[in-house]
Order: C-alpha cells, then structure tokens, then sequence
C-alpha cells in the first residue's frame, strides 16, 4: 500500500541532522593593537588582509564583529587559539563563540 507508507514516512524525522554552527565573534578592546587584530585573523581564520582588516575595523567601531561560523569543536579551538596568540603577546584580545540561531 504505497498510500500509507508514504503517510507514515513523512512523519518520521529526517535520520542526518545538520550539525549547529557557533560564530566566532571578535570583541573590541582599547589596548590591543589594530596590526596585531589583523595578523591574529590572517593567522587563525586564514582570511586575506583586506578581510581581516575588514573584521578588525567593523569590531573596533562597532564594538563587536562576527568573524565566521564552524561547527562548535572548531569555533571554540579557534577562538582559543586566537586568545592564547593575545595572551601570549600581552593583550587583552578576545574572541567568543555562541551558537547560532
Ligand atoms: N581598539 C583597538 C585600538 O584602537 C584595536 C582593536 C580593534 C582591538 C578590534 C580589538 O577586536 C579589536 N588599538
């Protein structure tokens, strides 16, 4: 009965969900320096220059800027990475993640 078949398997949910993406949000600050920004995203998010001075000045009028979307495990190792290069040089430079909607 191809009829009722099709009924009941249109009710089943889909068996592969798409996994949730997280932004990489960078955080503006008054200390880190504008040239550190950019090469932190070159270096982690592998942007081109223009891009990451795109991200950096959008964060340093706006307050904050979304850098990009990834699966959760590789925005938080990123933005743990990006972190760690501020910390290591002495800056308060921060990146979040969050879960997008
Ligand atoms: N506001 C910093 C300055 O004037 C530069 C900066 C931009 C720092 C963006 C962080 O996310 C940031 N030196």
């Amino acid at each position: 009965m191809p009829d009722i078949e099709e009924k009941v398997r249109s009710k089943v949910e889909p068996k592969v969900e798409r996994p949730k993406l997280h932004k990489v949000i960078l955080l503006n600050d008054d200390y880190t320096p504008r040239e550190f920004v950019v090469q932190v995203l070159e270096a982690v998010f592998r942007t081109s220059e223009d891009e990451a001075y795109h991200i950096m000045v959008t964060a340093h009028r706006k307050g904050a800027c979304v850098v990009a979307v990834f699966t959760k495990d590789i925005a938080e190792t990123k933005a743990t990475q990006a972190n760690d290069m501020g910390k290591a040089a002495g800056f308060p430079l921060m990146f979040t993640t969050e879960p997008e909607e």
